[in-house]
């Protein structure tokens, strides 16, 4: 795990708040959060969610941490267990990790929600705001295939901005950025070989709770 001296070295890229470390993570870490990914993955599986509306999401997801996000036709919301009922697994110390890293060490993320991207999988533009605070930044580590990824506004409309995510590259939302628009336009299946059978996965790190 890189460790905080090489972030002064390298600032990361400001895009309208939105903080990018390029190639945060080197190829041995990646590897290790696929491997930790897996164990996640397989004691609380992938699901398909479904938005409040009836429509299936085309990314699959799961979560670890005492709280993960769910949707179905009752809507948006967290919840301490997976929708097979056990409780989601704790997150990874590698993962917390990186939060400490570039967010902070202080208050450490209730929730990492797991997205997994196919082939044709995208991410329409929405706000995360189904959190109660939204002090805390929300940090995000790309693994696997390229994604296209738009950053809009703190409100609906106006001009967007696209860059691509690459496998390594941890992005922390924060400030004003963190209730603006964003979505994952499309990826560029088989474009690493990290995952042997293309695709990619998006973890996110959340604080849920409000810190009293
Ligand atoms: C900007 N995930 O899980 S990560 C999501 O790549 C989500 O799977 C995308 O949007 C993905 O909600 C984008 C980057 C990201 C994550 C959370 C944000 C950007 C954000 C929260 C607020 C603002
Ligand atoms: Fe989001």
């Amino acid at each position: 795990m890189p460790k905080e001296a090489e972030l002064t070295e390298v600032p990361p890229l400001n895009i309208r708040g939105f903080k990018v470390y390029k190639g945060f993570l080197n190829r041995a870490s990646q590897e290790q959060l696929v491997a930790e990914s897996r164990a996640l993955a397989t004691e609380a599986p992938f699901f398909q969610p479904t938005t409040p509306s009836g429509k299936p999401m085309s990314v699959k997801m799961t979560s670890a941490g005492r709280l993960g996000w769910v949707t179905d036709r009752t809507g948006y919301r967290y919840q301490t267990a997976h929708p097979r009922g056990q409780s989601w697994p704790e997150i990874p110390n590698v993962i917390l990790n990186i939060w400490s890293a570039v967010a902070s060490p202080d208050r450490l993320p209730d929730s990492c929600l797991m997205n997994f991207y196919g082939a044709d999988a995208r991410m329409g533009l929405h706000q995360d705001k189904d959190e109660g605070d939204f002090e805390w930044p929300v940090v995000s580590v790309s693994l696997g295939d390229d994604a296209l990824f738009r950053m809009g506004n703190p409100t609906r409309g106006g001009k967007t901005e696209s860059i691509w995510l690459t496998s390594g590259d941890v992005v922390v939302m924060g400030g004003d950025a963190r209730l603006s628009y964003h979505g994952i336009d499309r990826i560029r299946f088989q474009s690493s070989s990290l995952l042997p059978k293309g695709g990619r996965i998006n973890l996110t790190l959340r604080v849920v709770d409000q810190t009293s």
